[in-house]
């Protein structure tokens, strides 16, 4: 079985500050607008709350590209700021994790600055320079992943030319990001969700991409020769001294390799998010493709079978770099958006895998249609635009019809708080969902109290954490038919992912424990969720 931790019968929650609540009327959401809303969190009965950045940066990456990672960012308040909100949430009973963005710093970091100024600045080696341009690597955000500075000398940036990525060969780095870490963990945070760490080693003979991997690069920035040496060194010079969680970003890491990461055995990292149940509805291309609920089942029973009990899963379907899960995987129209929500959440809360809520998700909040280029805020879709539509074969209704469905932009819209937005009293930085006169807080409170059901419920069973999970059904199209096992204790979960009543024997005697229907006998009503006690 498994060794029991804190952080694996934890419900964690993200909160992307700038898009959270607003407390002084700038338009932007701030740590404060955090401490204000932090019964909402609470309210849930999540265990942590996951942090996105909340450093000084000059936001070409909405904050993840750091300039001063001992600083908290000027838009979203001060230390003290920051100190109270760690404060108010240790005194509801919750724990805090940080983002790590260490891959990269941002251009503006002092390091770069310094480390482009000359070739002898003691600087210099903090970063990954080369004479020649060294191949052909592409950035994730498109485009190529060198750029000449000034000097004449080429950088490496495995995202925008604004993110220079650290040469973690460099011991001093290595040094300064341990400081880091310590700085905040002394602090008391619990805690670090790792922004593409898997990318921190480089292959330094600089081959150039498969021709197979075009599309994905990700697929080969993960696998540096000294990924695990650089994550196992951090184990033990830092995070053994604590007793935290820290949960990966597994961008590009495959279902073989990922035992390496989280194998408790190995003293890596606790856990790691893989993505290929958010990447079911990507083609090859990256762009939009339909999918098939057997398609993701199968991706949960391969993620299953790829980790053993010395490994931790983890349940995720959203965050802040993919688009509402009702309109990805429920049915955004009105009539269904909240039985479809409450579905969902009965999946992420019912699985291995210690899940990750992410803010909004909890409202039943939805995608919009963009339908112009304005309209969007990250770098990724203005980048795209330039490649595909400006400077490419793509149309414009290809564009928004493919953006519509992966932009990141769905994500970090503001929290819509109230029938009038009440998400700021001034100007919010990025236009709310147009919706939110109809989808606010106010309005989706049986989708908010089904996640606080679905979560008490959770902490009250350890088959719900522990138990061994089997798929019943794995090739029927719309109903997804689960247990979870352990001991003599087997929960079966039965989820409607149609509008289709579909027949179904239960099989078991007693009422459903918990169902997004009143009454849950019989067929299997359109995005009905039945969790029974066998
Ligand atoms: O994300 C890694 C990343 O590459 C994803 O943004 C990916 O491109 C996207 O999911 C495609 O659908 C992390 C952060 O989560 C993201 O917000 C940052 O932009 C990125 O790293 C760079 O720091
Ligand atoms: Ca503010």
């Amino acid at each position: 079985g498994y060794v029991k931790r804190w952080w694996k019968e934890a419900v964690v929650y993200q909160v992307y500050p700038r898009s959270f609540y607003d407390s002084n009327g700038d338009g932007i959401g701030d740590l404060r607008g955090i401490i204000e809303k932090l019964d909402h969190i609470k309210g849930l009965g999540v265990d942590v709350i996951w942090l996105s950045p909340h450093f000084d940066s000059p936001n070409a990456d909405n904050g993840y590209d750091i300039r001063e990672y001992r600083k908290v960012g000027a838009e979203f308040g001060t230390m003290q700021d920051f100190d109270d909100l760690l404060t108010a949430i240790k005194a509801a009973g919750m724990r805090l994790i940080i983002d790590l963005v260490v891959n990269h710093t941002s251009d503006e970091h002092e390091w770069f600055v310094e480390s482009r100024s000359s070739y002898n600045n003691p600087k210099r080696d903090y970063y990954i320079w080369s004479e020649h341009k060294p191949n052909d690597w592409p950035s994730i955000f498109g485009g190529p992943a060198w750029t000449q500075s000034p000097g004449g000398d080429w950088y490496l940036h495995l995202f925008d030319p604004k993110q220079p990525d650290l040469n973690w060969d460099n011991p001093e780095v290595r040094v300064e990001v341990y400081d880091i870490m310590r700085f905040w963990l002394d602090k008391g945070v619990d805690g670090f969700r790792m922004d593409v760490i898997p990318f921190i080693s480089k292959d330094k003979t600089f081959p150039n991409l498969p021709e197979d991997l075009r599309a994905k690069p990700q697929y080969l920035y993960t696998t540096g020769p000294h990924v695990h040496d650089y994550l196992h060194e951090m184990n033990t010079e830092v995070l053994q001294q604590y007793d935290v969680m820290t949960v990966g970003e597994a961008f590009g890491v495959t279902l073989q390799d990922t035992p390496k990461f989280v194998d408790e055995r190995r003293q890596e990292l606790d856990m790691v998010f893989q993505f290929a149940a958010v990447e079911v509805d990507r083609g090859p291309d990256g762009r939009w493709k339909p999918w098939t609920l057997p398609q993701l089942k199968a991706v949960f029973t391969r993620q299953d079978k790829a980790l053993d009990h010395h490994g931790w899963p983890t349940m995720f379907l959203s965050n802040h770099d993919n688009p509402r899960i009702v309109s990805r995987y429920g049915d955004d129209r009105p009539e269904w958006r909240e039985k479809s929500a409450m579905l969902l959440a009965t999946l992420i809360l019912t699985m291995k895998g210690t899940p990750f809520i992410y803010q909004g998700d909890e409202l039943g909040l939805t995608n919009r249609t963009f339908t112009h280029i304005d309209q969007f805020n990250d770098l990724w879709t203005k980048n795209a635009w330039q490649d595909e539509v400006e400077n490419g074969p793509c149309s414009e209704a290809d564009f928004f019809a493919n953006q519509n469905k992966v932009s990141r932009d769905h994500a970090r819209m503001p929290m819509p708080w109230t029938a009038q937005g009440g998400f700021t009293t001034g100007q919010a930085w990025f236009a709310l969902n147009p919706n939110f006169t109809e989808i606010n807080a106010e309005s989706s409170q049986t989708i908010y109290r089904f996640y606080a059901d679905l979560i008490a419920l959770r902490h009250a069973e350890p088959a719900l954490v522990y138990g061994d999970y089997s798929d019943l059904a794995p090739a029927h199209p719309h109903l997804f038919t689960y247990t979870r096992t352990l001991g003599d204790t087997t929960f079966l979960i039965c989820l409607n992912f149609s509008v289709e009543i579909t027949a179904f024997e239960s099989g078991v005697e007693s009422e459903p424990v918990l169902s997004n229907y009143a009454s849950p006998f019989g067929p299997m009503r359109g995005w009905e969720a039945r969790i029974y006690k066998v």
